[in-house]
């Protein structure tokens, strides 16, 4: 009986080591790949700021270094009275050269908070400090990282909201509405 568990012992520690040689030759320097699911990677790295948010109300936005969001229109549930929005950057280009940030404000705002960002430089996140006309933002993000904000949705009830990016130059490409959907 202990021979019979001696040799099962050294079969699995045989086939253990097998199995661990293949990822001990990769590269160590690849990039990490995307991860598969960005809502459950943003609520592990950003557990603090999206834990009171149900599911149905967590948003995520993809952009990359074509200088796009994946998407043109934010619809948050009129059920949700928060919500949180994680931009991932997809691409590899340093924020320097290709930041994004996702910006949510009235859409007659929206030039004003851009011309203000540019001024304020990429050490503000291209966002003037303080500006009480924004109502929610990410940090600016490069590529491979991501940012997770929540936000209360009452300001979103009257009138026409936008989201865009404040990277100077990226707003004609970079923006999309904000609806309130039932
Ligand atoms: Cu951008």
């Amino acid at each position: 009986m202990k021979m019979y568990l001696a040799l099962i012992a050294t079969a699995f520690t045989l086939s253990a080591c097998g199995g661990n040689e293949p990822a001990q030759t990769q590269p160590a320097a690849q990039p990490a790949p995307v991860a598969a699911s960005p809502v459950a990677a943003a609520s592990e790295s950003n557990a603090p700021s999206a834990t009171n948010v149900p599911s149905e109300c967590q948003i995520v936005i993809n952009s990359d270094d074509a200088m796009k969001f994946d998407t043109q229109e934010i619809a948050i549930k009129s059920s949700c009275a928060q919500a949180s929005i994680t931009l991932n950057h997809t691409g590899k280009t340093p924020k320097a050269a290709m930041g994004h940030n996702v910006v949510i404000a009235a859409a007659a705002d929206k030039a004003a908070i851009v011309a203000d960002g540019a001024s304020a430089k990429l050490e503000n996140d291209y966002l003037k400090p303080n500006d009480n006309r924004v109502i929610a933002a990410s940090k600016m993000v490069g590529g491979g990282e991501s940012s997770t904000f929540t936000f209360k949705t009452d300001k979103l009830k009257n009138g026409d909201f936008e989201f865009f990016c404040t990277f100077p130059g990226h707003v004609a490409m970079m923006t999309g509405k904000v609806k309130i959907v039932d």
